[in-house]
């Protein structure tokens, strides 16, 4: 970590200068959203100034300009992720269509009654309801993989889940509520020795460690552009080629047919099969540079310094009296859920808000977990790479004081 300055990274970020309610803001919401750096800033700005246009379809230079840029943010979100092929990335608004698309176009054609999908109690709610959606439409069963109270996921139990029925697995990478990193090479090892096919959210792993889908032999991954530095409304769904090509569309409209007449439309060929109407243009080409950013700072030293934090931040709140770490896997990235006493995590947020933190509380989207947890939310704060063991310092400090005023 020798040549990581996290005070140099901070200029780069221009939001993290920001006072709020008069004091500095300290960003430990991470997970929801990651904020954004000057160069990407600068580059969606840019195309509205300069290259504004409708891809794949113009024959004017600026069109051009427009689809050679969309063409090369594939390409550069393949070689971050190290697929195959570009035909293997669709762009979506975000893991949660990622994962919609599977579980329509996939689900609508190779799930049907009685077959089942399992899932785990670690889910985040977009990776719940598009299976209990498939199943309502086509009578299949979903199945859920139980945890331990660290909130780590049984893998005998797993196992046992497994019959000749189980058409598809679904797991979480890292959990956005309690910070578990699944071990997803496992599973999809042993789904495979099964020959099932697995679906990986990554919406909160991406941005902190490195990702081969070659390497990880997944069958579909997912993820969010706005959690990795990039804008919103944009995501990635990754597919391998050969499950792709076999699907039906998930949209139709213009962009995804090879030709249209009203007897027959014949689809077009990946990865534009999936990709009907105008797309999201500045998206990936903000996506781009978000990698390209991410490249630059380098994510194996972004994933050293952010168990720094993790480590800090652990200690650190640990050594407040009557307070609870809610998730206390052996395996965790940077978002650390907590209790302090029997004092609402809503509360406390919002008392921190008051001094300049914004942390977020509640069910963290993820309400089948916090029911198996026994609780109805926790507060939760989730560190990037540009945070510091300062801003953790002041957080304790604040924390502290909320929980005086609470009490
Ligand atoms: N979690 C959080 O504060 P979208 O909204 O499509 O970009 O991502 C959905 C999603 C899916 N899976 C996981 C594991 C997630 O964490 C999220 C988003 C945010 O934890 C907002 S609820």
């Amino acid at each position: 970590m020798n040549d990581f300055n996290v005070n140099r990274i901070r200029e780069d970020f221009p939001i993290l200068h920001r006072k709020i309610r008069g004091r500095q803001l300290v960003y430990f919401d991470n997970a929801a959203t990651s904020q954004k750096p000057l160069s990407v800033i600068e580059t969606v700005s840019n195309y509205y100034k300069t290259l504004n246009s409708n891809v794949h379809r113009g024959v004017h230079f600026l069109s051009d300009e427009a689809t050679n840029k969309y063409e090369e943010a594939r390409e550069k979100v393949r070689s971050f992720i190290n697929a195959s092929s570009v035909n293997e990335i669709i762009f979506v608004r975000g893991t949660t269509e990622a994962i919609n698309l599977i579980a329509t176009s996939y689900g609508n054609s190779k799930i049907s009654r009685d077959d089942e999908i399992i899932i785990s109690a670690l889910e985040h709610h977009s990776n719940i309801v598009p299976w209990q959606m498939l199943c309502e439409r086509t009578g299949a069963k979903l199945k859920v993989i139980p945890i331990n109270d660290k909130g780590e996921i049984l893998f005998d139990e797993f196992e046992k889940l497994i019959t000749e029925k189980t058409k598809l697995i679904s797991v979480i990478h890292i959990s956005n509520a309690l910070g578990t990193i699944n071990p997803i090479k496992e599973i999809i090892e042993k789904a495979h020795s099964r020959n099932i096919p697995v679906l990986i959210d990554g919406a909160q792993s991406t941005q902190h460690c490195r990702i081969d889908v070659k390497e990880l032999d997944c069958d579909f991954f997912a993820f969010s552009g706005h959690k990795i530095f990039g804008p919103t409304g944009i995501g990635v769904l990754y597919g391998k080629e050969k499950l792709l090509d076999e699907m039906p569309p998930y949209h139709g409209g213009g962009e995804m047919i090879e030709s249209v007449s009203f007897e027959k439309t014949i689809y077009n060929k990946l990865p534009y099969k999936f990709e009907a109407g105008t797309p999201d243009i500045s998206g990936p080409i903000g996506l781009a540079s978000a990698i390209d950013y991410i490249n630059k700072i380098g994510i194996d030293n972004i994933s050293n310094y952010e168990n720094k934090l993790l480590e800090y931040g652990t200690t650190e709140l640990m050594k407040i009296g009557d307070l609870r770490i809610i998730g206390t896997a052996e395996n965790k990235a940077s978002v650390i859920s907590f209790l302090a006493g029997n004092l609402h995590p809503y509360d406390v947020g919002t008392i921190l808000d008051h001094q300049g933190i914004a942390i977020r509380t509640g069910h963290h989207c993820a309400e089948p977990l916090m029911k198996r947890l026994g609780i109805s939310g926790t507060a939760r704060v989730s560190f990037a790479f540009y945070n510091t063991k300062e801003e953790i310092d002041l957080f304790i400090t604040a924390l502290r004081k909320a929980i005086k005023m609470l009490k």
